[in-house]
């Protein structure tokens, strides 16, 4: 068999990464994606999902409470979604220094919703903000089946 057992380095996390509806519906997926291969990350799982408004607000649980929690679940839901895991030293939290800060009229040029949008509602990108929440959210939007485990050819050459 040539199955690799999952990368178990202290440091190797996984992030659940989501291109949003409206990033699926204005073209930008390739762009995401290509920002993730380019820095190096590793893509261990992707699949476009229409995803239910139960499992959205299962998604979003911690922000039940926000007088924008109904219209967030409402646009989440109004596409498909790109749903993704990534894997690498440290990925959760530069994800999120790549996706830039949740509302993209404070996100830096260079970052995602810096570069590709203009308002919170509508702001293309989802990234896991703990390798906890990301464990979570794995496990909710994949199957374990769903996971690839494989050696990238480029890793001696990111990776001293
Ligand atoms: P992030 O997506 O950066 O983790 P979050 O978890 O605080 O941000 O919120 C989840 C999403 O909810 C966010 O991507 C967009 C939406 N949202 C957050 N704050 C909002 C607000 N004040 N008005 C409208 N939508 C908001
Ligand atoms: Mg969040």
């Amino acid at each position: 068999s040539v199955e690799q057992k999952p990368d178990q380095s202290t440091s190797m996390e996984r992030t659940f990464i989501a291109v949003k509806p409206d990033g699926v519906q204005r073209g930008l997926v390739g762009k995401i994606v290509a920002r993730f291969e380019a820095k190096g990350f590793k893509l261990v799982a992707m699949k476009m999902i229409s995803a239910s408004k139960q499992h959205l607000e299962e998604h979003y649980a911690d922000l039940s409470s926000k007088g924008f929690f109904a219209g967030l679940v409402k646009y989440m839901g109004s596409g498909p979604v790109v749903a993704m895991v990534w894997e690498g030293e440290g990925v959760v939290k530069t994800g999120r220094v790549m996706l830039g800060a949740t509302n993209p009229a404070d996100s830096q040029p260079g970052t995602i919703r810096g570069d590709f949008c203009i308002q919170v509602g509508r702001n293309i990108c989802h990234g896991s903000d703990s390798v906890e929440s990301a464990k979570k959210e794995i496990n909710l939007w994949f199957k374990e089946s769903e996971i690839s485990s494989y050696k990238s050819c480029s890793e001696s050459w990111l990776y001293e």
